[in-house]
């Protein structure tokens, strides 16, 4: 039988495992990427495996998530990043050299390769025919030590696009018309894989956007060819020695096929507050708009926006409107300074940023009370832009123009007659990499420079046989990792385990954190209760430390996302699911919680029992954990395992 393009890849960096879908299998990682956010806790876990050097082809950290640098932490944060980075191997994209994913699918990108990234939107590389993962920054520190990443072989199904999009309708609205066909719950342990003969349409950062928001899907990756486009795409940038042709054989094996016309395509919008929340934009068509938001690594390639700046031309924002525009890296920055789109975007009246994700993660622009966002971004989660009431709506950079222009949605398909700007693909990109700095040659030279608030990773102890305690907390279905741990303001804590623990749930219940401590003073465990899709969005393992320190021993849910998942393993806490759904109702908030005989259980492949004593019932749970993933667990944490195996 024929191979996709995911097999094949996978095929070159496999170490241990059955090349068969739904088997635990080891690949190695080539490169590497960390973000700030999460990239201090990732190093600080790199450097407590005492390896001297990266072993990875390729590790870059970069400084994009908060750039604010209200208070000393955020400096010293960087300053830390920079020193470490050089000293161990890893180049170190500079603050406003531009946010991660635009950049590395800029300059480093590589198809044919595993890219394995502390951060959700890592799949934006499988635009340029990389197999490029998002998972917890311990899996990537881990990977940076030269051992091998875990994962489900997946199920690859194949999205066929056909025909041509329409003027007016873009890569933003075929990602968007994917969600609202396969939402985002029920995908985990799958990749996309895109082939047809609509990708010659297609641009590499149109197909970027494209793999950017398989992650909202829950996808494990997305991942298209490596073909003529992507040939330009790197010649442009420079890169063409990089090039390798890359397609699936003919009659390569596909859990399923998505067949998409591109030409019957119109633009979509994702309603508050999901990005499975999809409907055509004709839907809201008219309704008042307060605030605009272009930019964050979906959406804020050079095409992108030109044609804002083409749009907005000798225009002007309507005045009840806030236009916010951030490029995605200073080469787009640069370039649209320098041929003029950038004096049209301000002189419409756009309020200019940095080139960082800002107001993607609720870092800065929060709208006002009860205000309508249209943002280019890919997520809308409730609370996430900073304002609890605001409603946020994700669109394409064209129709967020509009909007901005108008006030109010428009869809211009609707008389047809708006002119559409026509925009193509530079044949040479601006490269300037003097704000990427190589790691030192003479790293023993180098301090890691460490500020008081950076302190160090917390672990785990061994997994006990016995969590006696309580449901500190039930929470529905599709909790998002910004409910368990807000970012926005939060953000400036990420290297500090117990400050940034006081905010654990905040937006869901404020008195989460203390109880769990007290919980913890008294001798018991805390356990959350949630329904499906628990720890969908973002790869943040601080979702897992910070109630790990609150004394959270186990999640029980009606099932988790996959980066989250491993996320608890990787920290000591179980991720159990209901054997019977329904059993969910058998458990509230301060029901007193046993389970007994753990370690027994878990050797056996055994369901455990959990006692609600409070209610007076026992139910069972399931621990869908492979044998590698069991000892982590036991050994209370991935660092502890890895300590062990040294
Ligand atoms: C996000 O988009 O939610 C983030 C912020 O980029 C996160 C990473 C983080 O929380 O630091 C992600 O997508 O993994
Ligand atoms: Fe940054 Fe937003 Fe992209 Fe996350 S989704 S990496 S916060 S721009």
């Amino acid at each position: 039988m024929g191979k996709n393009v995911t097999y094949k890849i996978l095929q070159d960096y496999l170490c241990s495992g059955e090349l068969t879908p739904g088997k635990e299998i080891g690949i190695k990682i080539g490169q590497t990427l960390t973000q700030d956010a999460t990239g201090t806790m990732a190093y600080l876990e790199f450097e407590a495996m005492n390896i001297s050097r990266v072993k990875t082809e390729l590790s870059v950290s970069y400084v994009d998530h908060n750039t604010i640098q209200e208070g000393f932490e955020n400096a010293d944060d960087h300053k830390y990043l920079e020193t470490v980075a050089a000293k161990y191997g890893i180049y170190f994209s500079r603050p406003g050299n531009g946010i991660c994913h635009q950049v590395h699918l800029e300059r480093f990108a590589s198809p044919g390769k595993t890219l394995l990234g502390s951060d959700s939107h890592t799949p934006t590389c499988g635009g340029l025919g990389m197999l490029a993962i998002g998972a917890g920054g311990l899996d990537v520190a881990v990977a940076m030590a030269g051992f091998p990443f875990y994962l489900k072989a997946p199920e690859v199904i194949k999205v066929e696009l056909k025909g041509r999009l329409k003027e007016w309708v873009s890569a933003k609205d075929v990602i968007l018309k994917i969600l609202s066909i396969i939402s985002t719950k029920g995908n985990v342990g799958k990749v996309l894989e895109y082939s047809g003969e609509g990708l010659n349409t297609l641009s590499v950062p149109e197909r970027a956007t494209i793999a950017n928001m398989g992650a909202e899907a829950g996808v494990t990756s997305s991942v298209f060819p490596c073909d003529e486009v992507s040939r330009s795409f790197l010649k442009a940038q420079d890169r063409d020695s990089q090039w390798r042709e890359l397609k699936a054989d003919t009659g390569a094996a596909y859990s399923q096929v998505i067949t998409i016309d591109l030409s019957n395509l119109v633009p979509m919008v994702a309603l508050p507050h999901s990005p499975g929340n999809v409907v055509p934009l004709s839907e809201v068509e008219g309704k008042r708009v307060d605030q605009v938001a272009i930019g964050s690594c979906t959406n804020s390639s050079l095409k992108d926006l030109t044609l804002v700046g083409k749009i907005l031309k000798g225009k002007k924002v309507n005045p009840r409107v806030s236009l916010i525009l951030s490029p995605g890296s200073r080469q787009v920055f640069s370039m649209i300074s320098k041929n003029g789109i950038l004096a049209d975007i301000i002189d419409a009246g756009a309020r200019i940023m940095e080139s960082t994700c800002g107001f993607c993660i609720g870092n800065g622009q929060a709208p006002g009370s009860n205000a309508v966002s249209v943002r280019t971004n890919n997520r809308n989660f409730e609370g996430r832009c900073g304002t609890k009431t605001a409603e946020v709506y994700l669109v394409s950079p064209a129709i967020a123009a509009l909007a901005a222009l108008e006030g109010k949605f428009i869809d211009p398909l609707k008389d047809g007659s708006m002119p559409y700007p026509e925009v193509s693909e530079p044949d040479e990109f601006l490269i300037d990499d003097s704000m990427i700095l190589p790691p030192s040659d003479k790293p023993d030279e180098v301090e890691v420079c460490r500020g008081p608030n950076i302190g160090k990773p917390p672990l785990n102890e061994p997994l006990p046989d016995k969590f006696e305690g309580e449901a500190a907390i039930k929470v529905g279905d599709m909790i998002t990792t910004d409910h368990i741990m807000p970012a926005g303001r939060r953000l400036k804590y990420r290297s500090n385990i117990k400050k940034y623990s006081e905010f654990v749930f905040e937006g869901l219940d404020s008195e989460f954190s203390r109880r769990a401590l007290k919980l913890k003073s008294s001798g018991l465990s805390s356990f959350i209760i949630a329904g499906e899709s628990y720890g969908q969005g973002s790869s943040r393992e601080h979702a897992a430390i910070c109630p790990m320190y609150l004394g959270v021993k186990a999640v029980i849910a009606k099932s988790f996302e996959r980066i989250h998942s491993a996320n608890l393993i990787n920290f000591g806490i179980l991720p159990l699911t209901f054997v019977e759904k329904r059993d969910y109702e058998n458990i509230d908030t301060a029901d007193s919680l046993q389970i007994k005989d753990i370690l027994k259980d878990l050797d056996s492949g055994r369901d455990l029992t959990l006692v609600n004593k409070t209610k007076g019932c026992s139910l069972r749970l399931r621990v869908a954990l492979s044998p590698r993933q069991k000892e982590i667990v036991k050994a209370g944490g991935l660092l502890n395992y890895v300590k062990k195996q040294k």
